[in-house]
């Protein structure tokens, strides 16, 4: 820089009073309303809609710098499309129930409600001052009666439709928060949000019939692969678990006077049929208890007790040694009549498939391990090759002891390819009733209540007469009882169950004693439907207008992180479609694109208390102020990656955007000069650039815009200082259009130059630039021209020139024509525009 620059930035910088911009502007922001949608235009398709939804926050605590990164990201679009001309919903609300609130409710003892509002006060200010373009007319919060009334509302329906049911089963617990987890909250065997390791308990739970979606949920992730990141995808993929198998049934040999229960099972291997030798059973599942004998009794519960204090994901790991009992009772394989002993175990899961595995020790490792430590027999059914030097084989050969020899058996799949021995196995299974081929998934249903405080009540009245009986819908919300001062410290059952008044209700069927039901939702209940009810926000009559859904929906860019690559986004999903059956919106999936952030990391680590590498949002606004840390979170990177704050620089940002904003002061021609007649070099970046920047919005590449943006910047700074002058319309035009892109990440310096340049205020109103692409064509290029592969001659040439007139241009040039005088050319090769090579 030189020092007359270092001069003008010095004196710039103090123009530049960040906090009176901000100010400023936002005060006229709220007047001008810029970013309330409307919903007629939608509705009379005079406009093309776009919704753009970025993840709404917990309100805990202020806005943190993750949150920032988020929005500025997201606003980019948001600012993008409205220029562009699409009539954009943009809304923002708060997730407001839910137990970080409470716990931190209880920890600083007041209410979760007093917590709760006051932080979103604070983050609505912080917002506010973010200068995000959000139509603030539409939020809400989850935990406001006027918006959980249809979260209970819904629940109803979907209970209506099969798809919200309760049942008895082992659940997973967190000890610590002393309530239930859905499985998709359980990470590595501990609790997603304390950390506890998480056991199990038997208990009455609500669930939603998440599984009567799976196959569509699975499906579905073709269409969205293109949009959304892989990862995501693939996590979904995974979850769902499709695996294709059979279901077969083992009969049992009878024990004396009981009878036993056969026992069926699910495989993906139906073809390793012959080498099964023993089953088993989980240790958990009611089946083991029917079939264990009075011999093997105590033993086997003895065994089961302990196991009940582990996590499913130990009892799935791999290295874990493997245990069981005995059950005393022999299981018959129906190709051969061959009698095994039946074990429980605990590495068999009693929820997947039927909770019971026959057991191929030759095919599946587990088994391997097994057959190992109980001295079972070990029978190999798959031909590995020859180099394979491994235990259970689990890969592609040909069926071998399929019969074994000597073994009767009226299927023989000795030979067969693994698919085609499954085929033949399944059809033979099917042909003797013994079997049928099925697809299994590894998704449960969605286990829904909580036994908290901090949420929506469940709609349900329990009468010893009528049962489960819904609140009638008239008598929606029900409304979460105060419980002001109340103890609210977790302790296995809801403290809802403490709130005599309110619990004890008369049935609304028989109009006898009976009870509300105590738990309340899964805060995911809430999330999984909030962006329908921005379309219609404060209507009292309906969960949301269905024609306005329909509208705007769905959302065609969701940002947010991908901590909620499973539990968040399948949940919208399931309720996107079970919406959509009961004829309530018209759209099959909620999220057309997913865009999912990257974090900010300090000094390469996640940002903590604990590591004291925390850096406050707030700070970095008081310092820099709003633009700048939001030019420099969208710069860092591509929105995907992670950011270190450590490597990035929020002054440089700042100074990047005072150089801007002293542009629009050096702008002397009058608003409205048509900028033809104006410097051409200059015009060209201009329209190069924002040609270049709606592929790179499309495509999300953000980082790649503003660093165009700032060879913009450049160009006009250098076409003022030096050639065209102050006064030249294509500067004009050059630093409208730094202005106009800058709007997408810096509003208030884009807003402040908007002014400058002498024009009325509301820049995010303003069409996007219109591309002439008469600008974008190259005037010229350099042709080459080689005498015997060497380059002697270079020629400025019309893009678009003959090959006959570049080959007369390359002759006629006086270099080339000394030195072809008085030899042959034998010939010419021409490639136009670019490349003339003569041979002598
Ligand atoms: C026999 C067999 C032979 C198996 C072989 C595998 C290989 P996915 O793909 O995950 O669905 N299994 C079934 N139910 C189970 C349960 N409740 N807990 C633990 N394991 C269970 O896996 C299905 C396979 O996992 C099934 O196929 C079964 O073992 C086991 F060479 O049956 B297989």
């Amino acid at each position: 820089m030189s020092e007359q620059d270092a001069n003008r930035e010095t004196t710039e910088a103090s123009a530049y009073d960040v906090e009176a911009i901000q100010e400023k502007w936002r005060a006229v922001w709220d007047e001008l309303d810029l970013f309330a949608a409307d919903d007629s235009v939608v509705l009379s398709g005079t406009k093309e809609k776009r919704y753009a939804l970025t993840m709404f926050p917990y309100p805990s605590g202020d806005l943190h710098m993750g949150h920032a990164e988020v929005m500025a990201l997201h606003d980019v679009m948001a600012r993008y499309w409205r220029m562009k001309g699409y009539e954009v919903l943009n809304p923002m609300g708060w997730d407001s129930f839910g137990l970080p609130a409470e716990n931190a409710a209880i920890k600083n003892d007041t209410h979760p409600a007093t917590y709760t509002y006051a932080n979103i006060d604070t983050q609505f200010e912080s917002f506010k001052r973010y200068g995000v373009s959000f139509d603030w007319a539409r939020r809400f919060n989850t935990s406001d009666p006027a918006y959980y009334h249809w979260t209970q509302w819904l629940f109803l329906k979907l209970r209506e439709a099969g798809l919200a049911y309760r049942k008895n089963s082992p659940v997973n617990w967190c000890p610590n928060d002393q309530t239930v987890l859905a499985n998709e909250q359980v990470v590595d065997g501990a609790c997603e949000r304390c950390g506890a390791e998480v056991t199990k308990r038997e208990l009455t739970q609500w669930y939603f019939r998440t599984t009567q979606y799976a196959q569509e949920l699975l499906d579905s992730l073709d269409d969205l692969a293109p949009t959304w990141p892989s990862k995501v995808v693939n996590a979904q993929r995974n979850w769902i678990g499709r695996s294709e198998g059979a279901h077969v049934t083992f009969e049992v040999a009878s024990t004396g006077s009981t009878t036993v229960p056969p026992i069926t099972v699910f495989t993906t291997r139906p073809d390793t049929i012959f080498g099964t030798t023993f089953m088993v059973v989980a240790v958990d599942a009611p089946l083991a208890e029917e079939l264990v004998t009075d011999e093997h009794r105590a033993a086997f519960e003895t065994y089961r007790d302990e196991i009940r204090k582990a996590s499913d994901i130990d009892r799935l790991a791999t290295d874990r040694a493997k245990t069981g009992v005995d059950l005393g009772v022999f299981a018959v394989n129906p190709v051969t009549g061959a009698r095994m002993p039946v074990w429980a175990t605990d590495y068999v899961l009693a929820d997947y498939g039927t909770g019971a595995v026959m057991g191929v020790p030759g095919g599946d490792q587990r088994d391997w391990e097994f057959a190992t430590a109980m001295g079972l027999p070990i029978v190999r059914t798959t031909q590995p090759p020859a180099d394979f030097d491994g235990e259970a084989f689990a890969g592609e050969g040909p069926a071998v002891n399929s019969p074994a020899a000597g073994v009767e058996s009226e299927l023989d799949i000795n030979g067969l390819a693994v698919e085609e021995a499954k085929r033949a196995t399944i059809e033979y299974l099917e042909k003797i009733g013994r079997g049928t081929g099925t697809v299994n998934f590894r998704l449960r249903d969605w286990l829904l209540s909580r036994q908290r405080y901090w949420g929506a009540p469940i709609p349900i009245i329990h009468c010893p007469v009528d049962g489960e009986v819904p609140v009638p819908e008239e008598q929606l919300p029900v409304l979460l009882p105060d419980l002001k001062g109340a103890d609210l410290k977790p302790r296995g059952t809801s403290p809802l169950g403490a709130a005599t008044e309110w619990k004890t209700v008369a049935c609304p069927t028989c109009g006898g004693p009976a009870e509300r039901d105590t738990d309340t939702m899964d805060t995911f209940v809430d999330s999984s439907w909030y962006f329908l009810r921005y379309v219609s926000p404060h209507d009292e009559t309906q969960a949301f207008d269905s024609t306005l859904a329909n509208a705007w929906g769905p959302i065609d860019l969701y940002v947010g992180g991908d901590e909620h690559a499973v539990l968040h986004l399948l949940y919208s999903r399931f309720f996107t479609k079970a919406l959509r059956d009961m004829g309530l919106i018209t759209w099959d999936e909620p999220f057309s694109s997913y865009l999912s952030q990257g974090k900010v990391l300090n000094q390469g680590r996640k940002m903590s208390k604990s590591l004291g590498n925390g850096v406050s949002l707030g700070d970095q606004l008081a310092e820099f102020g709003v633009d700048a840390v939001r030019l420099t979170l969208v710069f860092a990177s591509p929105p995907e990656d992670n950011i270190d704050w450590a490597d990035v620089s929020p002054a440089g940002s700042l100074r990047f955007l005072q150089r801007a904003l002293r542009l629009s002061g050096d702008v002397d021609s009058a608003a409205g000069t048509s900028p033809e007649g104006g410097d051409v070099a200059l015009r060209r970046v201009t329209h190069h650039v924002v040609h270049e920047a709606e592929r790179l919005l499309d495509s999300h590449r953000f980082n790649v815009v503003v660093a165009r943006t700032m060879e913009l910047v450049n160009a006009a700074r250098k076409a003022i200082d030096s050639g065209c002058g102050a006064d030249d319309p294509a500067v004009r035009e050059a630093v409208e259009t730094v202005a106009i892109l800058l709007s997408l990440v810096a509003p208030y310096t884009a807003e402040e130059m908007w002014s400058r340049l002498g024009h009325e205020p509301g820049i995010a109103g303003v069409p996007w630039p219109t591309v002439d692409e008469a600008l974008l064509v190259e005037e010229s290029v350099t042709a080459v021209v080689q005498i015997k592969g060497k380059v002697k001659a270079r020629l400025e040439v019309a893009p678009d020139i003959s090959e006959a007139d570049l080959e007369a241009a390359a002759l006629a040039d006086p270099t080339i024509a000394g030195l072809i005088a008085g030899e042959t050319v034998r010939k010419v090769i021409v490639r136009a525009p670019k490349l003339v090579n003569i041979v002598v």
